[in-house]
C-alpha cells in the first residue's frame, strides 16, 4: 500500500523508493536465477535474444550488460514477479485498477566494468496515449552511491520531451548540453537488496558506471495504464493482452495531451539502450572504455 503523502510525492516528483519490497526466499531465488543465467553466457560468443553483452566479453570470460525481455517469456519466475501482488497493489494507486506490463529487462552494472546508462526519458523509446506509465526497478543488491544507482531529475517528467536524436536518428539519450536541466539536482534513488524504485516515463533519469568492486543488478518492470496504448502500435492483439497483470484490458484506449517526439527513424545501433546510445559522441557519464578506473 501507498500512503497519500507518498502518492503526492510521486505527483510531484515522479519517483520513489519504496525500501525492501522483496525479501527472503523470493529475493534469494532472483539472485540465484540471475546468476545462472548469467554463468550459461560463457560459450556465447554475441548478442542473441536473450544476452546483451558488454564491449569486453568472450566466451571464455562470460561479461553480460543486461538480460533481455524474453526472460519473462522463458521463466516462470520473472513472469510471476512482474504480477506479483506485492507490485501491483503499490502501482493501482498510481496507475489504476487495470495494468498491462509494456516490456522489462535486468541491468548489470558489473563490479570494474558496469556500463552507464545516459540521460534520458523512457517516454522517447515508447510514446503512449496518455502518460500513465511508469517503470519500477528492484535491486537484486544493495545499492549505493559506488555501484551506480540510478539517478533521477525530480519533476522533469512535467517538462517537455527531450530530443534523443542524433544525426537525424533516434540514439536514446539526450544531448546534456541541449536542454535546460540542470544535472547538479540529481537525486541517486538508493536501498539495500530487493529495494523498489518507481520513475514515471517522462521523468528524466540515467545512471553512472559502477565504481565499486561490487555489482549493481536493476530488474526493471515497465507498466501502462491497460488503456494507454503504444503510438507505434500493436502487432500481436493476443500477446499484448496476455501482458495484463492487474484487471481486465480495453478497446478504448484513453487520449491525453503530453508532448511527443517518436523514436524514428530508428539508431544506427538499434537494439538495447545500450546500442542506442552507442556512438552519439557525446557522453555526459564516464566509461571504463575511456581509461576511467574506480
Ligand atoms: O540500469 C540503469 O541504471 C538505468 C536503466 C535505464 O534507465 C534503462 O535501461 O532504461
Amino acid at each position: 500500500m501507498l500512503t497519500d503523502q507518498q502518492i503526492e510525492t510521486y505527483r510531484r516528483d515522479g519517483y520513489l523508493v519504496i525500501p525492501r519490497l522483496i525479501q527472503g526466499d523470493q529475493l534469494a531465488e532472483l539472485r540465484a536465477l540471475t546468476d545462472r543465467i548469467v554463468a550459461e553466457a560463457r560459450g556465447v560468443s554475441a548478442n542473441d535474444d536473450l544476452y546483451d553483452l558488454e564491449a569486453s566479453h568472450s566466451a571464455a570470460l562470460p561479461r553480460v550488460r543486461r538480460l533481455k525481455p524474453t526472460i519473462f517469456k522463458r521463466y516462470a519466475f520473472f513472469h510471476g514477479l512482474a504480477r506479483d501482488p506485492k507490485i501491483t497493489s503499490i502501482l493501482a494507486h498510481l496507475l489504476g485498477p487495470a495494468i498491462r506490463q509494456h516490456g522489462g529487462k535486468l541491468n548489470m552494472k558489473s563490479a570494474g566494468y558496469g556500463s552507464p546508462v545516459e540521460w534520458h526519458q523512457d517516454w522517447a523509446f515508447y510514446p503512449h496515449t496518455n502518460d500513465d506509465v511508469l517503470a519500477t526497478g528492484i535491486y537484486l543488491d544493495d545499492c549505493d552511491m559506488d555501484n551506480g544507482p540510478l539517478m533521477v531529475i525530480p519533476g522533469s517528467h512535467h517538462g517537455p520531451t527531450h530530443d534523443h536524436h542524433a544525426d537525424g536518428r533516434f540514439c536514446g539519450a539526450m544531448n546534456p548540453e541541449a536542454c535546460d536541466i540542470d544535472f547538479d539536482k540529481a537525486v541517486p534513488l538508493m536501498g539495500p537488496a530487493g529495494s523498489m524504485t518507481i520513475h514515471h516515463v517522462r521523468l528524466v533519469h540515467g545512471s553512472a558506471l559502477n565504481r565499486s568492486n561490487r555489482q549493481r543488478r536493476l530488474l526493471l518492470h515497465e507498466y501502462t495504464a491497460a488503456d494507454a496504448w503504444p503510438l507505434l502500435g500493436v502487432a500481436n492483439f493476443e500477446e499484448f493482452n496476455g501482458r495484463m497483470v492487474l484487471g481486465e484490458p480495453t478497446i478504448e484506449p484513453r487520449v491525453v495531451a503530453a508532448p511527443i517526439r517518436m523514436p524514428l527513424p530508428p539508431a544506427d545501433h538499434q537494439g538495447s539502450i545500450y546500442e542506442n546510445q552507442r556512438g552519439t559522441g557525446r557522453r555526459f557519464f564516464e566509461t571504463y572504455e575511456e581509461g576511467v578506473r574506480a
